[in-house]
C-alpha cells in the first residue's frame, strides 16, 4: 500500500511511519532537534538518528538506541515517546529543561531497520523475528543477532557460531552494517558520549556490564547504586518490579552485547533496559501498555540522565 499509516505515540508504528515522524519532528523543532543518517542497513534502508538538545559548546551526550531486536516493538515506541516528551517538556518542566540545556541526546529509534520492517510484513509469520536480515555465506539461514555482534568477548559465551541460531554472533565482530554504523558513531563521538542506553524487551530489568564475563566492572558500585535508584523511581509510578545488576549475573552470560562494548570503549554509564512485561504477553505487549510502560521508563531514564549531567 502507498497510504502511510497515521503516527501515534500509543500505537506501534511501522518503519515508514517512524521515518516520516522523525523527519517531521526535526522540521517542526529546529532549535531542539536535528536528524541525520547514521548509516544504511544491509537491505539499503536509511538509519535515521535524532539529536535532541539546546545547542551549546562542549556538551556531554547520551546515546540511546531502540529496535536492536526486530520483534521487541515496545522499544522503538519508547524512543518515540522519549523524543516527544523531551520536546514538550522543554521550557515547562525544569528537570528536563536543564537536561536539554546541559546534555545532547542522540536517539536512534530503530537500529535493526530491516528486521523491524520484516516483522511488519503481511502474513504474520514473521512477527517474532529477532536478527538482522543479512544473507549468510554457506547457509540458507538469514541474519545475525546484532546484540552478539559487538567486539566484547565476541562469540565466546552465550552466543552461537551457527547461522541458523537466534543468537548467531555473525562472521566477525561488527560484520553487520547496522552494528558497524553504531560502533563507528560512538567511536567518533567518544569524547562527548558519557552515557549509552540500549532499549530491549522483555523481562523488566536494568542491566549494566558485564554480560560477557562474571568479572565486575571498574565502576560497579556506582552503576549498581544508580541502577537501584533508577529502578526505584520507575516502580514509584505503577509498582512495576524491576530487577537490576550486571548482565551476566542478572540474566545470563552473553558476549558481544553493545552495552559491554560501549563500556569498554570508554562510556562509563552503559545500560541495557529490558522493558515490560514479565512474560504474560512478552514481545506482543498490547498497545494499551505503551503509555504506562513509557511513562514509568521515563522516570528511570531521567534519573540516569540527571546523574550523568551532575557527574
Ligand atoms: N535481551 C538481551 C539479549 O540480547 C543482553 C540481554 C543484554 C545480552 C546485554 C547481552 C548484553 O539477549 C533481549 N531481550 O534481547
Ligand atoms: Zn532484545
Amino acid at each position: 500500500s502507498n497510504i502511510r499509516a497515521v503516527h501515534s505515540y500509543e500505537k506501534y508504528n511501522d518503519l515508514d511511519t517512524i521515518n516520516a515522524w522523525s523527519a517531521n519532528i526535526a522540521a517542526q523543532n529546529p532549535a531542539l532537534v536535528s536528524r541525520s543518517q547514521m548509516g544504511t542497513s544491509y537491505e539499503g534502508r536509511p538509519m535515521y538518528l535524532l539529536k535532541i538538545g539546546k545547542s551549546g559548546l562542549n556538551k556531554k551526550a547520551i546515546f540511546m538506541d531502540c529496535g536492536f531486536h526486530a520483534r521487541e516493538w515496545i522499544s522503538p515506541a519508547f524512543c518515540q515517546w522519549f523524543v516527544n516528551e523531551a520536546i514538550n517538556s522543554y521550557g515547562t518542566d525544569s528537570q528536563f529543561t536543564s537536561l536539554l540545556n546541559n546534555l545532547d541526546f542522540y536517539v536512534l529509534p530503530v537500529l535493526n531497520v530491516d528486521g523491524y520492517a520484516y516483522t511488519w510484513t503481511s502474513g504474520g509469520k514473521n512477527r517474532m523475528w529477532r536478527k538482522t536480515r543479512s544473507v549468510n555465506k554457506n547457509s540458507s539461514c538469514i541474519g545475525t543477532d546484532p546484540n552478539r555482534n559487538f567486539n566484547a568477548g565476541w562469540c565466546s559465551v552465550g552466543a552461537s557460531s551457527r547461522a541458523c541460531d537466534e543468537t548467531y554472533c555473525g562472521s566477525t565482530a561488527e560484520s553487520e552494517r547496522e552494528t558497524k554504523a553504531l560502533a563507528d558513531f560512538i567511536r567518533k563521538n567518544i569524547s562527548s558520549i558519557k552515557g549509552y542506553l540500549t532499549i530491549h524487551s522483555y523481562g523488566q530489568m536494568l542491566l549494566f556490564p558485564y554480560s560477557y564475563t562474571y568479572k565486575l566492572a571498574d565502576d560497579h558500585n556506582e552503576l549498581y547504586s544508580l541502577a537501584e535508584k533508577a529502578v526505584s523511581q520507575l516502580s514509584s509510578l505503577y509498582g512495576t518490579k524491576y530487577t537490576y545488576g550486571p548482565g551476566g549475573k542478572t540474566i545470563y552470560l552473553a558476549a558481544g552485547g553493545s552495552d559491554d562494548w560501549a563500556y569498554d570503549a570508554g562510556v562509563k554509564y552503559s545500560f541495557t533496559l529490558e522493558l515490560r512485561d514479565n512474560g504474560r504477553y512478552g514481545f506482543a505487549l498490547p498497545e494499551s501498555q505503551i503509555r504506562p510502560t513509557c511513562q514509568e521508563t521515563m522516570l528511570a531514564l531521567k534519573h540516569i540522565a540527571t546523574h550523568i549531567m551532575n557527574n
